[in-house]
């Protein structure tokens, strides 16, 4: 029987590219100089795409495939995949919740907890030989006991806060309800409340066009000029002209970022910015979480091809 067709997005690890290329004919999209071209050519052939969270796939790309059944996106965040798109005609969209969610609180954790006692400046104070000729390094900012906020307490949100727990921080969150499970913590219905009582608010949204730039001017004023931002969502969620300028400016104190508007070329001005740790939109990126996710796409694919239940549909 021949294998189906699928058009690959973007590379994946190298433990993920045999078992793919076994079991599917593969169409590397990102090998292609003229994408346009290429998907022209292999796009009637397509009954499946496999993606990556922030590459998604876009309606050209979609209706570049008339065959298309399935787009398997590995990542938790579909926000790149055009559903619209995918429900016109009836096209399935799978991604990988639940494997990576503990990988990924565990970043936003240790972003705050890098950027409050400014590792990256203490590091540098090591090997500079800053130590040994100025002496002790400046005084940095604690963090257990302070007040926390999660915006979005989802999957993600909910490891964040459980894991703050253990700081003895005061937790608030916001959502669109208050939720049962989080009788511990405070519900604060508006972002703009939960970042004042605050010191340290991580966005964990689900992003979408509901969520576009809920963090903006007036919630990074209400974090304050001694209050850090905590990203591990999608850049969207985040008004960035807003961010850089409060940054700059110093209305917001400090922001510790893992997504990025048009990453990977972000805008230049986070680059000069000291109050910023910025790291390259890794928070899923462990070899167990990201082995985990590349199974989970190709469970999806098997799934699919071969008449059984989707493992982790959205669509
Ligand atoms: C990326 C992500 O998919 O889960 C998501 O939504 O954005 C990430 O896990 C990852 O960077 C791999 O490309």
């Amino acid at each position: 029987m021949s294998k189906p067709h699928i058009l690959q997005v973007g590379p994946y690890p190298e433990w993920d590219e045999a078992p793919l290329n076994d079991a599917f004919t593969v169409h590397r999209y990102f090998d292609a100089s003229d994408k346009e071209s290429f998907l022209s050519s292999v796009g009637p052939e397509i009954r499946a795409i496999a993606t990556r969270g922030e590459l998604g796939a876009g309606r050209a790309m979609i209706e570049a495939c008339p065959a298309l059944e399935l787009v398997s996106v590995y990542g938790v965040g579909f926000d790149a995949v055009d559903l619209a798109a995918c429900r016109e005609r009836g096209i399935r969209v799978t991604n990988t919740p639940d494997v990576l969610t503990n990988d990924v609180a565990d970043l936003g954790v240790a972003m705050m907890l890098c950027l409050s006692r400014g590792m990256i400046g203490a590091e540098s104070w090591v090997k500079d030989g800053s130590w040994a000729k100025k002496g002790l390094y400046p005084l940095k900012r604690r963090v257990w006991g302070r007040p926390a906020g999660v915006l979005g307490l989802g999957r993600i949100g909910y490891e964040v806060a459980k894991r703050l727990q253990g700081f003895d921080m005061d937790i608030a969150y916001s959502d669109v309800e208050a939720k049962p499970y989080a009788s511990d913590w405070t519900f604060v219905a508006d972002p703009v409340g939960l970042a004042e009582r605050s010191d340290f608010l991580f966005v964990t949204l689900a992003a979408s066009a509901a969520t576009r730039h809920i963090v903006g001017s007036e919630v990074t004023s209400a974090l304050g000029s001694e209050g850090m931002l905590i990203n591990i969502s999608r850049a969207s969620n985040i008004d960035e002209d807003a961010l850089l300028d409060a940054l700059e400016s110093g209305s917001l104190g400090c922001a510790a970022l893992d997504v990025f508007e048009g990453e990977p070329a972000l805008n230049p001005r986070f680059l000069a910015l000291d109050n910023v740790l910025l790291q390259p939109h890794h928070a899923s990126g462990t070899v167990e979480t990201r082995k985990a996710m590349g199974q989970l796409v190709r469970d999806n694919l098997a799934a699919h091809f071969g008449g059984k239940p989707l493992l982790t549909p959205v669509l």
